[in-house]
């Protein structure tokens, strides 16, 4: 066999094709960062406000960043349930996840703070909370537990529904089997309250339902009529026990890729993503509690409200041990 034998000149056109080509490919790149797509976690159906402003963020994000960087939205559960997600948030497995405060208090404590029952006198007392130094201490708090606080997202207040009976006082709470959000916060409450808490992903809670494992749960207005709950469960008393709102995570590891100018394309885009939110919510929440009520569920306001915080002195007194979450909870309790 004869190998092929190059001339001098041969070589050198070669060298110079090569280098006009690896020219070329460098050119295409930007210098500036290199091109990704970030993966982002929510548990809500595709039509939810939350993974509508996620999207949105994406958008903002993809043309700030001139289309190096793209935000896919993983709605329905499609990467796990929540609280699977949020572990992988932290290991950089998922780049960014939306998620209920109550869940992330298992990973960093002054979750369980925002998820307090009866702190916020009112969404406006929330909102001036999230929104003020307060907000922006609490999203700069999750470094030191392995994630980046982008935003929160609003949430409503949190009532109980059940299948058995309308709760008109808190005897009338006894000895239900509620199912609560996979934390520990929300377990003691329901316990306080005298039934019994169920702790099940948000995916197998209509299930729970339909089978009878559980009399009922408690969720924001969209969240009851989004998933159906309402079919169910037809009585829903407005106890708003807790407001806990819903905050977008980073992972470190994602973080760490970002340049500082991006850093601040990604910062920016969710807090305007946040008032996207905001806007498309109070439609729902509308939307949702006509829905409930043309379907015939019996809706409960007039009900004894004082003895079901006074049930609550204990979740206080246990929450109040650690000394940051008392000062928390009374700097938050001091915001007009
Ligand atoms: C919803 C919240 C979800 C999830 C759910 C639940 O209000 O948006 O992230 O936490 O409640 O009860 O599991």
């Amino acid at each position: 066999m004869k190998l092929p034998v190059f001339s001098r000149a041969d070589l050198s056109r070669g060298v110079t094709t090569v280098a006009i080509v690896v020219a070329l490919c460098l050119a295409a790149v930007p210098t500036t960062a290199v091109t990704r797509e970030f993966r982002v976690a929510d548990t809500q159906n595709e039509d939810y406000p939350t993974v509508q402003a996620l999207r949105y963020m994406g958008r903002l994000i993809e043309e700030r960043s001139g289309g190096r960087h793209q935000v896919r939205v993983f709605h329905s559960r499609q990467l796990g349930e929540e609280k699977e997600t949020i572990e992988q948030t932290r290991v950089g497995a998922i780049d960014l996840n939306r998620t209920n405060v109550a869940l992330v208090g298992t990973f960093v404590p002054a979750m369980n703070v925002l998820a307090m029952p009866f702190l916020f006198r009112s969404i406006d007392h929330l909102q001036k909370v999230l929104d003020g130094p307060i907000g922006n201490e609490i999203l700069g708090s999750f470094e030191a537990y392995g994630f980046v606080g982008l935003a929160f997202y609003d949430s409503g207040a949190r009532s109980i529904y059940n299948s058995v009976r309308p709760i008109r006082s808190i005897a009338d709470v006894k000895g239900l089997r509620l199912r609560v959000q996979q934390s520990e916060l929300m377990a003691d409450m329901i316990k306080a309250l005298g039934a019994e808490p169920i702790e099940l992903p948000y995916g197998q809670v209509l299930t729970g339902l339909a089978t009878r494992l559980i009399d009922g749960a408690e969720n924001n207005w969209p969240s009851f009529v989004t998933t159906d709950h309402y079919k169910y469960a037809g009585y829903y008393t407005l106890t708003e026990h807790t407001m806990s709102p819903e905050v977008l995570l980073m992972s470190q590891k994602a973080w760490a890729s970002l340049s500082s100018e991006d850093r601040k394309i990604f910062r920016e885009a969710a807090m305007r993503s946040s008032q996207f939110m905001r806007e498309k919510w109070k439609d729902l929440e509308d939307q949702s509690r006509e829905r409930a009520k043309t379907a015939g569920v019996t809706i409960v306001t007039d009900f004894d409200r004082k003895p079901f915080e006074a049930a609550m002195a204990a979740i206080y007194a246990k929450a109040q041990r650690d000394p940051a979450a008392a000062e928390l909870i009374e700097r938050i309790r001091k915001v007009e």
